[in-house]
């Protein structure tokens, strides 16, 4: 039988009985949330707006330490209406070698590795997708949530225990709102190189401009996800 101190817990965590075992659990979590045309609230509660038509990473793990599971959370944004703003499009996860996907042109199903399935899904007791009124939930043992309302709301849930390992749009979630705007390579950025430093294979992607100019045309067609590593 699993034994477990609270003193041996990390920071952010307790010792409780998790079905049936005892061991460390996290006592808080964070909400990052894409709303609208995009608005983003970041984990630590940073609001901005970043409105580019590609595939962005939301939040995944950016850390080593191998007591965290690895996920990546990725958006794609395409235009509705009129050209100058973008909605979310498609939400994506990719945890436990799958990847999964709520979207836009399909509402209360989900996509399992390129296969389309009705709801409620779920995977080896590891992972759920269900629907909670209108909005999707992707749930994990990990602990982190993903939900989608299949047209514009997204949130990405992570408990505390991934503080300061995740990275992406929604910041890093170590409770300091000042330091979310960090680009891929570490730089402090404002809202337009934030985003665009999280693109998924960035070569591959128009800059916000061009995406402008470029309107009409199908831009996510343009950026396909790579793994997350
Ligand atoms: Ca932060």
């Amino acid at each position: 039988m699993v034994v477990c101190k609270d003193s041996r817990c990390k920071p952010g965590e307790v010792c409780a009985v998790v079905k049936g075992v005892r061991r460390c659990v996290a006592n808080s979590r964070s909400i990052c949330v894409a709303t609208g045309d995009p608005h983003y609230t970041t984990f630590d509660g940073h609001r901005y707006d970043f409105m580019g038509t590609c595939v962005y990473l939301l939040a995944g793990l950016c850390s080593t330490d191998p007591t965290l599971i690895p996920f990546a959370v990725t958006v794609e944004n395409n235009h509705r209406g009129s050209h100058l703003v973008s909605f979310t499009k498609v939400v994506t996860m990719e945890v436990y070698n799958m990847t999964l996907s709520l979207s836009q042109e399909h509402p209360r199903k989900v996509k399992v590795n390129g296969v389309l399935l009705d709801l409620p899904f779920t995977h080896n007791q590891q992972l759920q997708v269900s629907l909670r009124g209108v909005h999707g939930f992707i749930t994990t043992d990990a602990g982190v949530t993903v939900t989608f309302d299949w047209y514009s709301y997204a949130r990405v849930i992570v408990p505390n225990t991934y503080a300061g390992a995740v990275c992406g749009l929604c910041g890093n979630a170590n409770g300091d709102p000042h330091d979310d705007f960090v680009t891929r390579d570490g730089r402090r950025a404002d809202e337009t190189h934030l985003g665009d430093s999280w693109k998924r294979r960035p070569e591959t992607c128009l800059p916000w401009g061009q995406a402008l100019r470029a309107a009409g045309e199908e831009t996510g067609a343009l950026c396909r996800l790579p793994r997350h590593h």
